[in-house]
């Protein structure tokens, strides 16, 4: 098993770890542009070093309630960060975007990896995709980030979550892109509630059998502090130990924040998937 990001493989013998690079600005406070993108590949880097085999660049805050910012804001972030990590680091680079325009420059610039948390449902998301040979994530969401955490419903929420993502893999294979370059993921925190999100970790062995990867992204999320009472900050210990036990249930790819305490996670929920036999 391998994960095709053009012209990258990443092998999917053990769980991977996507370290989180946000370049939104409330993310690197206020030190300016030039202070921002230095943090950012010094973040980078410190992430590489500790394990990631992906970096997923975000310049939109899609946290709920927030609203996006306009395309030539969103590509002012990301593209100079996406252009010097290529030019130095030996990672796949994703980029966490769901509109065509900015999908085809980060590809230009270098990305190998689109994580998009609409799934490629933006009209010509897909299609920009496709033309640059990228590996995708196309992640569920219910409604959207203004919105979704108003009142999310779902009568089933595993059966309608898979049913929808086996419906964006088939509109991923029919548009082009390579079974192998295809990874799904339910989406926590986007639309879902704590009951909601306590369903689909309990059945998290049922979004592997689509037949491609599952990416699960809980890092410091909402679902840890309904678990754990804690704020953001404190929420890595929790975060880990459902990175273990999302890897002892099957999960390909954990998108993490703390990185080198999520690679050991994997291992340890790796080896108790294989039996013990690590
Ligand atoms: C996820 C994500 C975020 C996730 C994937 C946060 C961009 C919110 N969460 N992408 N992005 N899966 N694929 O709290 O769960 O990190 S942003």
């Amino acid at each position: 098993m391998h994960l095709r990001c053009r012209s990258r493989t990443l092998p999917l013998a053990g769980p991977l770890v996507m370290g989180v690079l946000n370049v939104t600005p409330d993310s690197f406070s206020d030190g300016g542009q030039h202070v921002a993108h230095d943090a950012a590949l010094a973040a980078a880097r410190r992430m590489v070093a500790e394990g990631a085999a992906i970096i997923d660049v975000g310049g939109e805050s899609t946290r709920p309630g927030s609203s996006p910012p306009s395309v030539d804001e969103e590509l002012r972030r990301v593209l100079p960060v996406v252009r010097a990590i290529a030019a130095e680091l030996d990672v796949v680079i994703s980029v966490d975007t769901s509109r065509p325009e900015v999908i085809a420059a980060v590809l230009a610039a270098g990305a190998h990896f689109i994580n998009d948390v609409r799934g490629l449902t933006l009209p010509g998301a897909l299609e920009a995709a496709a033309a640059g040979g990228a590996g995708v994530c196309v992640m569920h969401m219910q409604g959207t980030p203004a919105t979704m955490q108003r009142a999310p419903h779902y009568d089933d929420v595993v059966t309608e979550v898979r049913d929808w993502l086996l419906g964006r893999i088939a509109a991923c294979r029919d548009g082009g892109i390579a079974a192998d370059a295809i990874v799904v993921d339910p989406g926590f925190g986007f639309g879902k509630d704590a009951s909601h999100h306590l369903a689909m970790f309990a059945a998290l062995e049922a979004f592997t059998t689509l037949g491609v990867p599952l990416l699960v992204g809980v890092s410091r999320k909402s679902m840890v502090g309904q678990l754990t009472g804690r704020p953001v900050a404190e929420r890595t210990a929790g975060s880990v130990a459902l990175a273990a036990i999302a890897a002892e249930r099957g999960a390909a790819v954990l998108r993490a924040h703390d990185v080198a305490a999520t690679v050991d996670a994997v291992r340890i929920g790796a080896a108790l998937r294989r039996g013990g036999n690590a």
